[in-house]
This record gives structure tokens, C-alpha cells and sequence, in this order.
């Protein structure tokens, strides 16, 4: 079992999509190990995307991040990260497929309803900057 780390981004939150996104989750077989509803402050944000810091969208990306509550999760699964990944879809919406969560639920390249681990390294550091050890028994 591997263990990958997502987010229900503001924008999904804040159109009353978590629920939904959620159920998907469930009905696609993985174990939810951790799960938080969160309002990232801007600093946060930064340390977070911090592999993104140098990338002409990184202020844009970090104000939408902090811009509203979103929910964290530590998600369990054989192939998690890229069971994940496949159920979000391609970053951008319009190029997102059928059936994808950034499809049906994401706006646009920037506010694209959620987030997942792209490597077991980036998995690691995701979930340990939002979980601690007891929280994912
Ligand atoms: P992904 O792994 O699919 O989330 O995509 P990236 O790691 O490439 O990008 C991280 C986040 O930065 C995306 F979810 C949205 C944002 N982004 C932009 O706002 N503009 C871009 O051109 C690329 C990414």
C-alpha cells in the first residue's frame, strides 16, 4: 500500500464540491488515512509550492491557495500517487479527460479544484508538512 497526499483546493471547497470529490475518492477504492479542512495563510502556501517559487504563476498560485479554506488529505492505496493523479486528470481543465475530477469540477489551469502528489519524494514532504505521525493511524 502506498500513501499519496491531495487537496480539495479553495475553489472546489468553496463551490460545495467537497462532498462529491470525496465520494468519488471512496467509490474509486482508496482509504482516507487523514483528513483536515485548513485556511492556508499566504506563508504557508509559499512553503508548500516552494519547489515552484522561481515559476512566473507562483504569487498567483499562493494567493489562491490562501485564499479560502480547503481540505488536506493523506490517501492510501495500491499505486496511490498515481491512482490519484489519474482520477484528478491533466492540470489544465480544458485538457483534462472525461470523468476526471479537474474536468468536471476545476475552472481553469489555475483554479483546477485539487492537488496530488507527483513522486514518492514529493508524497513524503506533502504529507509531513500537513500531518504528523499520530494523525494518519
Ligand atoms: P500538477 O502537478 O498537475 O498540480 O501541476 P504542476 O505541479 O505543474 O503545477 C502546480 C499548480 O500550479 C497547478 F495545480 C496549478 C498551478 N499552475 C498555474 O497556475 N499555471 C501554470 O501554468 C501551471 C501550474
Amino acid at each position: 500500500m502506498e500513501k499519496t497526499f491531495a487537496i480539495i483546493k479553495p475553489d472546489a471547497f468553496a463551490a460545495g464540491s467537497a462532498g462529491k470529490i470525496l465520494a468519488r475518492i471512496y467509490a474509486e477504492g482508496f482509504k482516507v488515512v487523514g483528513l483536515k479542512k485548513l485556511y492556508l495563510s499566504k506563508v504557508e502556501a509559499e512553503g508548500f509550492y516552494a519547489v515552484h517559487s522561481e515559476r512566473p504563476f507562483f504569487g498567483e498560485l499562493t494567493d489562491f491557495m490562501s485564499s479560502g479554506p480547503c481540505v488536506v488529505m493523506a490517501l492510501e492505496a495500491d499505486n496511490a500517487i498515481s491512482k490519484w493523479r489519474d482520477l484528478m486528470g491533466a492540470t489544465n481543465p480544458a485538457e483534462a479527460a472525461d470523468g476526471t475530477l479537474r474536468k468536471e469540477f476545476g475552472s481553469n489551469i489555475g483554479e483546477n479544484a485539487t492537488h496530488g502528489s507527483d513522486a514518492p519524494e514529493t508524497a513524503a514532504f506533502e504529507l509531513g508538512y500537513f500531518f504528523n505521525g499520530l494523525e494518519l493511524l
